[in-house]
């Protein structure tokens, strides 16, 4: 396995002496991707609809010079961490320990380059969780009620969201969790299922039994949310759609408390909540305030300010923030999260572009993490390096439909973009300079006509590129970034310096020369995609520019100084041959699923 420079796992550019660095409009921004559950490995589908894109997009502006906060972190409370810590066997915080340093590896593994991976059990997250939940209260937006939650008298417990399963009642799919129905996304009580059954022992044996919990009085900030939503202009329109269809459907008071050990202890004027002190916060009223939580925790660990990305009293009004996350996650984001931040009439600063996905598709079903169903980030990188993965999820990102994973097609796509177009072009010239060259970037010649020609499409596609990685638009970005490849291809073919150097040894030079410049510029253009390949590629000159480049394709294609030595790097990219595609199939069952 290609071992590839360890310092690009971060990726940090250096500033390009006398490079013209152009900044975003906004130049600080805050990102953040879904906060992953602690229950388990993510499979492809999670790393495709939030991580990853949100990886793309940090490493793109901080490549342009922006100031970028990348924050994510695991999401531990609620049903999920408990049932899955007691199919471990484990004691549900060591879980949460193990599960979150295990996530952490991988991510880094896979070139997440999270300025902080935070945890949403930290104490910050509870500070910040009790607190916000008082500010509700003091402004009348939390009601204690009585409740009649679902008892199950043979596990002699409440069943709060995914202790219980059922029926849908909106579709009818017979296993809708508690508090979510994964066929029609529509948000449920758990007192909603029909034909209820205990998660837990499966029993049916269950009961209505009275408790008091603590109500966000969303109906009374449906205006306020809707305004919200009206005013940004920038939310795409699958997050528009969604939001606006859970507001026409009309926002119902959410109990935000539940009869559960492991979570957040609910707190009044700081101290334990009489009559909730075996209660804790519902794991989707503290999850989303772990984007701050772990914004502290960054900042607590590297002695920086926290409040200038979140206080907009305090620095963060300048902030560009903006989220990532699959479709599902998107209400709690549209609607829940900013009635809390809302709700607390105190200067947070809220989301500007909230970028959602749909669903990347196993086989004609779900790629599910219980099911255990598809490929799981630790697993992926068994079969093949990050890069690969990262290409073909970016390339294929589910963003104007649900998109399938096949292996067929993720064969085709490696072998073509990455072996074929890409590798080729990047070693065919270095090894050309290397033999021709001595190794070295040579000097001599003057462009003509096919430059001048090649340096248009360059500048073109550079604009390209940047245009939609500001849009966020990640799969037409990676169409972008491959027609810039095969533009280089298409120069080397045509202006052909092995025929060259025959008889005009100058023309050959400087053909070379910018050859290698092409070489050098995908380094910089690919490093948000490929970051490791990047790194590989940059690794062959003595000097590499680094930064994004403009958009003056004379300029980007002149930059690389003659005289500089070159390495030739290990091949990038092997090709995904049949027979591993016919071994994975079977392993995976890739096509089993589909029967
Ligand atoms: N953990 C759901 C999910 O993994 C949830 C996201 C929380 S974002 C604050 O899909
Ligand atoms: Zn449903």
């Amino acid at each position: 396995m290609p071992a590839f420079g360890e310092h690009f796992l971060r990726a940090g550019f250096c500033e390009v002496a006398g490079a013209a660095y152009k900044p975003g409009l906004m130049s600080r921004i805050l990102i953040t991707s879904a906060l992953p559950y602690i229950n388990g490995v993510k499979h492809l589908g999670n790393l495709a609809g939030s991580m990853l894109p949100a990886d793309v997009y940090a490493r793109f502006q901080r490549a342009r010079g922006a100031e970028v906060l990348y924050i994510c972190a695991t999401d531990e409370h609620g049903t999920p961490a408990e049932l899955a810590a007691a199919e471990a066997g484990q004691d549900v915080r060591a879980y949460c320990d193990e599960q979150h340093a295990i996530q952490k590896t991988i991510g880094d593994a896979f070139g997440l380059s999270w300025d902080w991976f935070g945890r949403s059990s930290n104490p910050p997250n509870h500070r910040l969780t009790q607190h916000f939940c008082e500010a509700l209260e003091k402004n009348g937006l939390i009601e204690e009620r009585t409740d009649r939650m679902i008892y199950s008298l043979d596990d002699k417990r409440f069943l709060p969201d995914r202790y219980v399963e059922g029926t849908c009642p909106h579709c009818a799919w017979p296993k809708a969790r508690g508090d979510q129905c994964d066929n029609c996304g529509r948000l449920l009580d758990p007192m909603d299922l029909k034909d209820p059954y205990s998660t837990v022992s499966g029993s049916r044996n269950l009961e209505v039994r009275e408790t008091r919990h603590l109500y966000l009085l969303q109906s009374k900030l449906a205006e306020r949310i809707r305004a919200w939503v009206d005013s940004k202009a920038e939310f795409p329109a699958l997050t528009r759609s969604i939001a606006y269809k859970h507001l026409d459907e009309g926002l119902i008071d959410r109990g935000i408390t539940r009869d559960l050990a492991w979570g957040i202890p609910v707190t009044q004027d700081g101290a334990p909540r009489p009559g909730f002190e075996e209660k804790v916060f519902y794991v989707w009223f503290d999850a989303p305030i772990e984007y701050i939580g772990a914004t502290v925790e960054w900042a607590e660990a590297t002695g920086a300010a926290w409040e200038r990305w979140w206080r907009t009293d305090q620095g963060a009004a300048d902030v560009r923030y903006v989220e990532f996350m699959g479709k599902d996650n998107v209400a709690f984001h549209t609607v829940s999260f900013p009635a809390t931040l809302l709700g607390s009439e105190e200067p947070w600063k809220t989301v500007d572009v909230l970028k959602s996905f749909n669903w990347l598709n196993w086989y004609g079903g779900k790629f599910s993490t219980s099911g255990k169903r598809g490929v799981f980030m630790d697993t992926a990188l068994e079969l093949l390096p990050a890069d690969y993965w990262r290409w073909y999820l970016t390339a294929n990102a589910p963003e104007s439909a649900d998109s399938p994973f096949t292996w067929e097609q993720f064969q085709a796509t490696v072998n073509s973009d990455l072996a074929n177009v890409l590798g080729n072009f990047v070693n065919r010239i270095l090894k050309f300079a290397e033999v021709r060259f001595e190794g070295v970037v040579p000097a001599g010649g003057t462009p003509g006509a096919l430059e001048e020609k090649l340096f248009a499409d360059v500048g073109r596609g550079i604009e390209a590129l940047t245009a939609s990685l500001d849009a966020m638009t990640i799969r037409k970005a990676a169409q972008d970034l491959r027609e810039l490849w095969v533009v280089g291809n298409g120069y080397l073919t045509e202006a052909a310096p092995w025929t060259a150097i025959k008889t005009d040894p100058e023309r050959a030079a400087m053909i070379v020369r910018t050859g290698l410049n092409l070489v050098a510029l995908f380094s910089r253009l690919s490093a948000p995609f490929i970051p490791f390949t990047a790194g590989a590629i940059a690794g062959a000159f003595e000097q590499c520019p680094e930064g994004w480049p403009g958009a003056d394709g004379r300029v980007e294609l002149e930059r690389l100084p003659a005289g500089g030595k070159l390495t030739v790097p290990p091949v990038l990219f092997s090709k995904v041959e049949d027979a591993q595609v016919a071994e994975w199939t079977e392993r995976f069952g890739g096509a089993e699923a589909e029967a």
